[in-house]
């Protein structure tokens, strides 16, 4: 089949599932409430990429949909680790989509230093054949844990996987801080959050003088 056409209601998923998170984040800003979710993006996995991990993991090619969970990815970025698990009750709490796998990369994080929650979920898009069925997979972590998965990131495709073990060792210090920054943001959220209420309150004052 053709990758166009089989990537076509991933990329309406993605779309939808980016509507839909964002709309929670501004519901809780119309009822001048703190929003678990600071913001949220979504891609469709670069056809390489399928290709490439379908090979690693030597996965076949009509198995490509049933096993790779991430071809729709969503990412919700979060202030503080708390807001992770408002943001995971929350999603289990919706009736238009499935759960069907939890991954909790945060109490126990991944050899590389990386963490963040991960949801799968089986979420029907309407295509013109009628429903169709897909995976997603939504990533759920903060700022910290983002900046660091996104360094690495870039990292692992500068040496194709194979980082060298003085960056390797550096980037787990690194997850470590990113961990301790999170710890120590926690204990102050309530005074954070007033400071940021108080700031917006006075922003909605200059607007209306
Ligand atoms: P990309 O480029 O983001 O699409 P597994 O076999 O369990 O290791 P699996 O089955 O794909 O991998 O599931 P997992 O572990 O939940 O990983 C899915 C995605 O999580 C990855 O997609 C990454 O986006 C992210 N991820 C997982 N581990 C790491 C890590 O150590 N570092 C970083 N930066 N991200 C990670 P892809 O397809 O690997 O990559």
């Amino acid at each position: 089949m053709e990758w166009k056409v089989f990537l076509a209601p991933y990329a309406q998923a993605v779309e939808e599932l980016k509507v839909k998170l964002r709309g929670m984040r501004a519901q809780f800003e119309y009822e001048s409430r703190h929003s678990p979710i600071e913001f949220v993006t979504g891609r469709v996995k670069p056809i390489s990429s399928i290709i490439e991990k379908a090979r690693r993991k030597r996965i076949p090619f009509d198995q490509i949909e049933m096993e790779i969970q991430d071809i729709a990815g969503l990412r919700v970025v979060c202030q503080f680790v708390d807001d992770i698990y408002t943001v995971v009750k929350m999603l289990r709490g919706r009736r238009d989509f499935k759960i069907v796998e939890e991954k909790d990369y945060i109490s126990c994080k991944k050899e590389s230093g990386y963490r963040s929650y991960h949801v799968i979920i089986e979420y029907p898009v309407e295509t013109i054949h009628g429903e169709k069925k897909l995976l997603a997979e939504i990533q759920i972590r903060t700022l910290a844990m983002n900046f660091w998965a996104t360094n690495e990131h870039s990292l692992n495709y500068k040496y194709s996987w194979q980082i060298p073990g003085n960056i390797k060792t550096r980037l787990k210090r690194a997850a470590e801080a990113a961990f301790q920054l999170d710890e120590e943001m926690s204990k102050i959220r309530n005074e954070i959050q007033e400071a940021q209420r108080i700031f917006k309150e006075k922003q909605e004052q200059e607007k209306h003088n």
